[in-house]
């Protein structure tokens, strides 16, 4: 194989030259006034290090909508060179080390290869996601009537095995969770018998369940409505948590923010599963009207301030078991999808970092003494602090980019791509469709 362009950390630190100067000035500006406010800035630099969130392999490729999609140049072609470009984000913002694959659209040739790869880019595996939302060409039987809670069981049998294929995969990667997201429901009042659908969910997840191994979890992902329209058999986050529990421990729920009717209270889900143990993990992304998968932050970044708030609160009291796991889950359809992913991985840092700088103690006081303006006030507070400083800072020092954008461009990643990428007929990039 031909070498491959990567961007080198002497260009990075030759990029954070330029604007070390003025993010030197605003940081120590910054750190003077959170002092004011009883507030360390090395804490939150390192809150901003040690935040994790992990970059769908489908995510790299452009996606599109039902109408089209307009491929971009150099896209990558394969998981390797999807994995080439997972590496350069984590190069460059240095919080998301890990990718999450789509079987079978990344179905690896040989995982042992493959994690190798991944490991010489500094990257390993986050959850499995599997796929019975389509049929594939050798696939014997169709999943247009459902899959999991298909009438018929040797298609549910089927996409039990494909469930079980995907932990196996996942095994032999070193990943430690499962995602099951299904498509099953239906177009028309009647087609489908609400609590049967339900009944058979349950008898084939407690099958995929048997095949997760002690140390992983199990991730049951809720969405209201498409690709079915009338009505889906994991509609919302209460069948999702009585799904969980009746399959037990391993299993959680997880939260998709485009998954939410419009002006959903999204963080009070995430309270309610946080408080009853079963918040598995979230697909970050943003909506204006739907299951947008726009980009994170892009559309409601108060909303996103007010799930981190919730979550900042259950990291800080020590919530037992609360371990969620954090993933971007968005169709970038109009920009270079590295960019879009590096931005929005930087909008969940602020969110992170943010909800740090609230003042708990004063919150808490405001609730007990009924002081809703000032208890408003005291999120606005940290919402509209400008952490951009401690986001540039908390990269350099782990060696990332002060501009992450800015340097992407400025290596010309995208023009080396497009000439080691030439486009080959039949070849399928993939992104969301
Ligand atoms: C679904 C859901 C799943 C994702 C697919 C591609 O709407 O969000 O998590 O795997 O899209
Ligand atoms: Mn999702
Ligand atoms: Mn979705």
């Amino acid at each position: 194989m031909a070498k491959h362009f990567e961007i080198d950390d002497g260009f990075v630190a030759e990029q954070n030259k330029k604007s070390k100067v003025w993010i030197d000035e605003d940081f120590d500006h910054l750190s003077r006034k959170l002092e004011r406010q009883n507030v360390d800035i090395e804490d939150l630099v390192s809150k901003a290090q040690s935040f994790r969130v992990a970059v769908p392999s489908w995510g790299v490729g452009t996606g599109g909508t039902r109408f089209a999609r307009f491929p971009g140049p150099g896209e990558p072609r394969d998981i390797f060179e999807k994995l080439e470009d997972c590496g350069t984000i984590f190069k460059l913002v240095r919080s998301t080390p890990a990718v999450s694959l789509h079987i079978p659209w990344d179905k690896p040739g040989n995982a042992t290869e493959l994690r190798d790869f991944a490991a010489r880019l500094g990257l390993n595996f986050d959850a499995m996601n599997s796929n019975t939302f389509q049929d594939q060409p050798e696939q014997e039987l169709s999943y247009r009537f459902g899959s999991l809670t298909h009438p018929d069981s040797a298609t549910r049998n089927q996409a039990i095995e494909h469930n079980i294929e995907c932990i196996e995969i996942g095994k032999s990667l070193g990943s430690k969770a499962h995602t099951v997201w299904i498509g099953d429901g239906g177009n028309f009042p009647g087609q489908q018998h609400f609590r049967n659908a339900l009944e058979r969910y349950l008898e084939s997840m407690s099958r995929i369940y048997q095949a997760v191994p002690d140390d992983w979890r199990l991730f049951i992902e809720h969405k209201f409505y498409e690709p079915a329209f009338y009505s889906t058999v994991i509609n919302d986050w209460g069948v999702s948590y009585h799904c969980a529990r009746e399959l037990g421990p391993k299993a959680f729920c997880l939260v998709d923010l485009g998954h939410h009717a419009p002006n959903v209270n999204i963080e009070m889900i995430v309270a309610r599963l946080i408080q009853f143990g079963k918040l598995g993990g979230f697909h970050f992304n943003d909506s204006k009207y739907g299951d947008d998968d726009l980009d994170s932050g892009s559309i409601k970044p108060f909303q996103l301030f007010l799930i981190f708030n919730e979550l900042v609160d259950a990291e800080s009291e020590g919530v037992p078991g609360f371990n969620p796991t954090y993933m971007l889950d968005q169709s970038h359809n109009v920009t270079d999808p590295i960019e879009s992913l590096m931005m929005s991985a930087s909008e969940l840092v602020r969110a992170y970092v943010q909800a740090h700088l609230i003042d708990r103690q004063l919150l808490s006081e405001v609730q007990e003494s009924c002081d809703p303006l000032i208890a408003l006030a005291t999120l606005k507070q940290a919402f509209t602090t400008d952490v951009a400083p401690i986001l540039a800072i908390a990269r350099e020092r782990g060696g990332g980019a002060i501009d992450p954008i800015a340097t992407y461009r400025a290596s010309g990643y995208r023009r080396h791509k497009a000439n080691e990428r030439p486009v080959t007929i039949g070849a399928t990039a993939s992104g969301i469709v």
